[in-house]
């Protein structure tokens, strides 16, 4: 069949969205081009013919309705961090924390990957939204894959198929997206955004943000470079809303690093005493939001996305009930241990009864005597969002929500402490300047090491680190009601290197808090980071915490800070002339008023 008549059956006439393909198809040389439609019949057609090759295997259909198992090659298991690209015209507008190679450069040799990639392969094509089809923050792509795993995660995720294609012909502006997996060589993988032609493309991976380009490539990379010339944000934060006892109702945005806890502070269940008060939790987010100045000045904020590409180690019906819920029906697990006895999944810490007879991530012959992890410490559920079961009205919001206050946080062993708050917005925006937090296996490298990653974005940050911050900044004069900003830690350990917070559920606790404080109930104590509560300002009734352990979280080391400083100091200077003087200056404030 001649590339002509590949594309017959495309039911689009827009001359951009044909030529792009016209080229892509000519590149990649498919076998055959299917469109996406969004329809459950051919998303179930695929999954069958997946399941036939082993790509997926459908799990005990009583037990998991819907669900199925996927592994993917064994290298290829978390997002490239060192191998993903942000090709702007010059390599100063993508700044010193991004990779850069110049666009037509790294065009010519992302065509030499991409050459015949997809021969005797089918191509997909998948008209996706981020966001509700149409509301006027939507933003629409077009997914050219050879993957089936792709196509039925990009339906989890986001919103696809014929509606959507209508929109895009109806606006007339869509990110290009081309993945191939090509042979998944880990040497030749390339994850690359083009900002100013707004087109990705993401070759030699199967894993999750490698390749189901809506998240972060779209939604947060490239959306971020929109956001700053068009005035909003595109955050890597989860939106929870809570409503007090007495029927309030604020909503929360949060920046933690991957797998630092959005996904679990996101679907929280509150303690039994709070549960009994009146307290109620719910979700809008888990891991994206894009903020927007409200008519009346507040922040908005919505999630793009459809559902959670969520961390399953550590999930469980005592963790977090809401979002193992959620994996129940319909639901793709990554990488995580199929238990043969009975066809259904399981990963560390789900519960205590690990499978007898089972297989491990790489498909491998698995019991509780290994010594070894059934699964991925990285391994994932893909989940619709409305199977959440604290799901909240507001998903469906166009405008989304407003948010009382922005909390960023990450995992710090000793330095930060379990909260405080900024004094103002430019101090806000400095406090989140200076996160930092210990890598984790949602990235591929070393474990455990601390590094700066300001706003959970410095993996996700489509151009200048400089430039965001002075976006941050700018946004207060944009809006004129901007939220109150928080930072928390629930990772402080022990001499034996055990968590000190319980976490979880009793996050509430430090929710309250924050609250109190944005409705100006509490006092504070003013300190050298900021505002910080005393010890008895956080309800500890019936929590596994003693006041003794609370206050050691609480207390601020200024040898720790002053260290911090000095580091904070390196980081700006590798940012370089474009940090904002005025993070600068609440350095200097900071150093001033440690006690050394
Ligand atoms: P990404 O999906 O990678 O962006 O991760 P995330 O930020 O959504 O993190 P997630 O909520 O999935 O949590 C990651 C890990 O942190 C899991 O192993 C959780 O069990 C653990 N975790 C989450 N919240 C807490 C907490 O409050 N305390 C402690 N000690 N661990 C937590
Ligand atoms: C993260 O790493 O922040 C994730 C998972 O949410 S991924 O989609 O792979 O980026
Ligand atoms: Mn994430």
């Amino acid at each position: 069949m001649n590339n002509k008549d590949l594309l017959n059956n495309i039911p689009t006439t827009n001359d951009e969205i044909l030529a792009w393909l016209k080229q892509v198809v000519e590149l990649t040389n498919p076998d055959e081009v299917v469109w996406i439609t969004g329809e459950e019949q051919q998303l179930e057609d695929l999954r069958k013919e997946a399941c036939g090759t082993g790509e997926l295997i459908k799990l005990n259909d009583e037990k998991l309705e819907g669900c199925y198992l996927h592994r993917s090659d064994k290298n290829d298991v978390a997002r490239v961090e060192g191998r993903t690209f942000i090709c702007t015209e010059t390599e100063e507008e993508a700044g010193p924390t991004n990779n850069w190679m110049d666009p037509a450069k790294m065009r010519e040799k992302l065509k030499t990957l991409y050459k015949d990639s997809m021969k005797g392969r089918t191509m997909y094509v998948i008209p996706f939204s981020m966001g509700l089809v149409d509301s006027p923050s939507a933003k629409y792509g077009i997914e050219v894959t050879d993957s089936i795993y792709v196509v039925v995660n990009m339906a989890i995720m986001t919103r696809i198929g014929n509606e959507v294609m209508k929109a895009i012909e109806e606006k007339g502006e869509f990110t290009k997206g081309l993945h191939a997996k090509a042979d998944l060589n880990a040497e030749e993988r390339y994850i690359v955004h083009f900002p100013q032609d707004n087109e990705i493309m993401s070759i030699n991976s199967g894993y999750g943000g490698n390749v189901l380009l809506g998240k972060k490539c779209l939604a947060l990379r490239i959306a971020s470079y929109l956001g700053k010339a068009q005035g909003w944000m595109a955050e890597h934060m989860l939106i929870l809303g809570v409503k007090n006892p007495e029927g309030r109702q604020d909503y929360i945005a949060a920046a933690f690093p991957s797998a630092c806890g959005k996904t679990n502070l996101a679907m929280l269940i509150p303690p039994e005493g709070y549960k009994k008060d009146g307290w109620e939790v719910t979700c809008i987010g888990d891991d994206i939001a894009w903020i927007r100045v409200g008519e009346d000045g507040r922040l908005w904020a919505i999630n793009p996305e459809n559902g959670f590409f969520g961390v399953a180690p550590g999930t469980s019906e005592k963790s977090n009930p809401n979002a193992l819920a959620s994996t129940k029906k319909n639901a793709i697990f990554t990488n995580v241990g199929l238990n043969l006895d009975d066809n259904t999944v399981w990963w560390e810490k789900l519960d205590k009864n690990p499978p007898k007879n089972g297989l491990d991530w790489m498909g491998q012959p698995w019991t509780p005597e290994s010594g070894t992890n059934m699964a991925h410490p990285n391994s994932r559920f893909t989940a619709y969002a409305k199977n959440c079961p604290c799901i909240s009205p507001a998903f469906d919001k166009p405008e989304g929500v407003p948010l009382s206050a922005i909390v960023f946080g990450g995992r710090r062993a000793k330095t930060a402490p379990l909260v405080y708050q900024s004094r103002d917005w430019k101090h806000g925006v400095f406090v989140g300047s200076i996160m930092a937090s210990e890598t984790t296996a949602a990235i591929m490298g070393q474990v455990g090491v601390v590094r700066r990653d300001p706003m959970a974005m410095l993996p996700f940050c489509g151009y200048h680190m400089g430039d965001y911050w002075q976006h941050w900044l700018d946004m207060e004069n944009l809006a004129g009601d901007v939220p109150e900003i928080f930072n928390v830690n629930w990772f402080r350990v022990d001499d034996n290197g055990d968590f000190i917070w319980p976490g979880f559920g009793d996050n509430l606790r430090v929710i309250e808090w924050i609250l109190k404080r944005v409705h100006g109930e509490i006092e504070a104590k003013d300190t050298a980071i900021g505002y910080m509560p005393e010890a008895q300002d956080i309800n500890i009734d019936d929590c596994d915490i003693s006041l003794e352990a609370l206050e050691s979280i609480l207390k601020v080391e200024d040898n720790y800070w002053k260290e911090d400083v000095a580091s904070i100091k390196e980081f700006y200077d590798k940012i370089g002339d474009r940090t904002p003087k005025e993070l600068r200056e609440e350095l200097e404030k900071l150093e001033n008023s440690l006690n050394l």
